[in-house]
């Protein structure tokens, strides 16, 4: 038998169904921007003779810009006016290279949900932690879909911190437990469990053990079949709580 205080605690978060908004991340959900950023960062970090492979990019990963930046230098001390001159001379690469993006660098599947979504009357909004979001989604062609747009310029706490997509369900004007979200990153899953809303991760299941479910891509993805999948999730988990307090 558990403790019925963490049981009750688990119960209050436990995300609601119908699904009535979705969130959708942006870099590594609706496209593949992690490749621009990676280029912009590499490119400062071999002007300032610092090491920084792909595999480091990882661990930026739907993280703040400045964020980033503090992983990327380590323990190099640096002040703070050097801090944004390469903050602002990453984005100035980073600008130049989104400039390329069109509808054909959407990720699979993303147009189709969407269009699904809307179809079936869901709220939709953007909850990304780039600054750069309102450009990107207007050159990949999407930005109609957005009934509401939460960026880095939103709120002041980046993910893992839920502020942005409880900013982003207040903006939609639905409770946050009927929200889903759609995120590639932990800190973004974690940031949507924090909120209560249903957090299905998109990528690797080992980078994303805590989403309620995960997906390779959006590909094949609608309302029905998210709706059937999350009342499964949702029976088992009041199931294993029900069977926790008897
Ligand atoms: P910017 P997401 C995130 O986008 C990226 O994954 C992350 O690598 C980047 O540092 C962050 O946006 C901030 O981007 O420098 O354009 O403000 O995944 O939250 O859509
Ligand atoms: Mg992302």
């Amino acid at each position: 038998m558990n403790n019925p205080i963490s049981t009750e605690m688990n119960q209050t978060l436990l995300p609601q169904l119908p699904i009535m908004g979705a969130i959708f991340d942006l870099d590594g959900v609706l496209t593949d921007t992690s490749e621009l950023h990676f280029r912009a960062w590499k490119k400062l970090a071999d002007e300032e003779k610092v090491l920084f492979t792909r595999k480091d990019n990882e661990a930026l990963r739907g993280i703040s810009r400045r964020e980033s930046l503090l992983l990327i230098l380590k323990d190099k001390v640096v002040s703070e006016t050097y801090l944004q001159e390469m903050m602002a001379r990453k984005n100035r690469y980073y600008i130049d290279s989104i400039s390329t993006l069109t509808p054909k660098d959407l990720l699979p599947g993303s147009q189709e949900l969407l269009e699904n979504l809307r179809k079936e009357g869901i709220k939709i909004a953007l909850g990304s932690a780039s600054k750069n979001a309102r450009s990107v989604i207007g050159s990949l062609g999407i930005e109609h879909f957005f009934d509401a747009v939460a960026d880095g310029e939103s709120v002041l706490n980046q993910k893992p911190a839920p502020d942005l997509f409880l900013y982003a369900s207040k903006m939609i004007g639905i409770p946050s437990s009927n929200c889903v979200v759609f995120e590639d990153a932990a800190a973004g899953i974690e940031a949507a469990l924090v909120a209560g809303m249903w957090a299905v991760g998109i990528g690797p299941q080992m980078r994303l053990p805590s989403a309620h479910m995960v997906f390779n891509n959006l590909e094949g993805i609608t309302l029905k079949i998210l709706s059937t999948l999350l009342t499964r999730v949702s029976d088992l988990k009041t199931h294993l709580s029900t069977e926790n307090i008897h």
